[in-house]
């Protein structure tokens, strides 16, 4: 299995911990960003989108770190990070899709416009991911994890964009449920530190 990302992408590395969880070997093939490989049309045939992460596996290429979850979650996780039983497993894609939502439209691009200067409203972007902050605080002050009273492969996805929402100026101190999950997710053995 192989793995393109950058060591300071949140989606490759939300695909690193589950991956450093479950202890399963692959090679990182590191993009060069400053020189904007991620556009070249040699990565461009690997994902048209022009991102990391990009996983190539069994002879497939997968370009959203939700499939590389599912797949590393169902080859290698058993039952626990990502069941099949119709039920668990909808209630784990619900927290995937808030991922890839709310807080990729929230909380990320509100941190892409100030560390990386990508153009669009700042305050549109907070307002989405304060957003989130609120569901979230609202899901811990009644349960521990996302889905299913354990974690799973939600809380890795909603995890690094999160964690780092005050690099996008949404500052945490006022959700402390919010803050008590992301430790629990820290403990867990395995995790890895985000940088
Ligand atoms: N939905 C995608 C988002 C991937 C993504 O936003 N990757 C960022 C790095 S963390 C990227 O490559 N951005 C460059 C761009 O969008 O042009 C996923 O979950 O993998």
């Amino acid at each position: 299995m192989k793995l393109y990302l950058t060591d300071a992408s949140g989606n490759s590395y939300k695909v690193r911990v589950l991956a450093s969880i479950l202890g399963v070997p692959y090679e990182k093939v590191y993009v060069d960003w400053p020189s904007r490989e991620h556009k070249s049309p040699a990565f461009l045939k690997l994902n048209p989108r022009g991102q990391v992460p990009v996983m190539e596996v069994e002879g497939k290429v997968f370009w959203d770190s939700t499939a590389h979850l599912v797949y590393l979650a169902r080859k290698f996780g058993g039952e626990q990070w990502l069941p099949t039983d119709p039920l668990g497993m909808a209630e784990v894609m619900n927290w995937m899709a808030f991922a890839q939502n709310e807080i990729y439209f929230g909380l990320q691009w509100a941190r892409g416009v100030i560390v990386y200067g990508i153009p669009g409203s700042l305050e549109l972007f907070q307002g989405h991911g304060r957003k989130a902050l609120e569901i979230l605080e609202s899901q811990f002050g009644k349960h521990e994890w996302l889905a299913l009273g354990r974690p799973t492969v939600a809380d890795i996805a909603c995890y690094p964009y999160v964690k780092r929402a005050p690099e996008g100026r949404i500052p945490l101190e006022p959700y402390p449920g919010v803050n008590a999950w992301l430790r629990r997710c820290e403990a867990l053995p395995g995790w890895l530190k985000l940088d």
